[in-house]
């Protein structure tokens, strides 16, 4: 059993429709969807604005590696460009952080390393991960902290390139039972 935090992210193509295919293929897996949220390019390389957002998600036969895999499957999907690191992309898929139920799983295997190590540097992962969990707790730095505090720690010019859209992620779904 796990319970993982993935941040999804896009800047190439329909960025919405990008997002959207994440929560799709997840389904009954899904425990909550953020808000969607415009967002400053972060890591130096001129782009386009990502759209972002955050999603929880538990499955009872998924372990870390298996959200990995799951990520990089619709990564492929959405036939990602990657044309540098840091750089645009049309979905990007990342484990933020995963619980198997003893709390937050730490690994520094490099193929997944866990938390994810820049999500604490990062506004655009904390600001829609304080939509779907306000309690959340990161370790990052040897640190363990309230994502709010790591969040307050950030430089404001950080912060205020995170903006919030109207765009629902769980709108399609939520059609059909109209
Ligand atoms: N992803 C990156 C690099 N920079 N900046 C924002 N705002 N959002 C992202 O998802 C993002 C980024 C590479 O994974
Ligand atoms: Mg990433
Ligand atoms: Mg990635």
């Amino acid at each position: 059993m796990s319970r993982a935090v993935l941040s999804i992210g896009s800047n190439v193509g329909d960025r919405v429709a990008h997002l959207r295919s994440v929560v799709d293929a997840l389904g009954p897996r899904v425990v909550a969807v953020s808000a969607v949220y415009s967002t400053a390019p972060w890591g130096g390389v001129e782009q386009q604005d990502f759209l972002n957002a955050v999603i929880v998600a538990e499955d009872v036969a998924f372990g870390p590696y298996d959200w990995l895999r799951f990520g990089r499957e619709l990564e492929a999907a959405a036939e990602r460009v990657r044309l540098e690191r840091w750089g645009p992309r049309s979905l990007d898929v990342d484990v933020v952080s995963c619980d198997t139920g003893d709390g937050e799983l730490l690994s520094e295997d490099p193929e997944l390393t866990l938390p994810h190590p820049r999500a604490h540097q990062r506004a655009f992962v904390l600001v829609p991960w304080l939509d779907v969990e306000p309690d959340a707790i990161l370790t990052a730095e040897g640190e363990t902290r309230r994502i709010a505090d790591w969040l307050a720690g950030l430089d404001a010019a950080e912060r205020d390139g995170v903006h919030r859209t109207e765009s629902d992620l769980t709108v399609a779904g939520a059609r059909e039972h109209e």
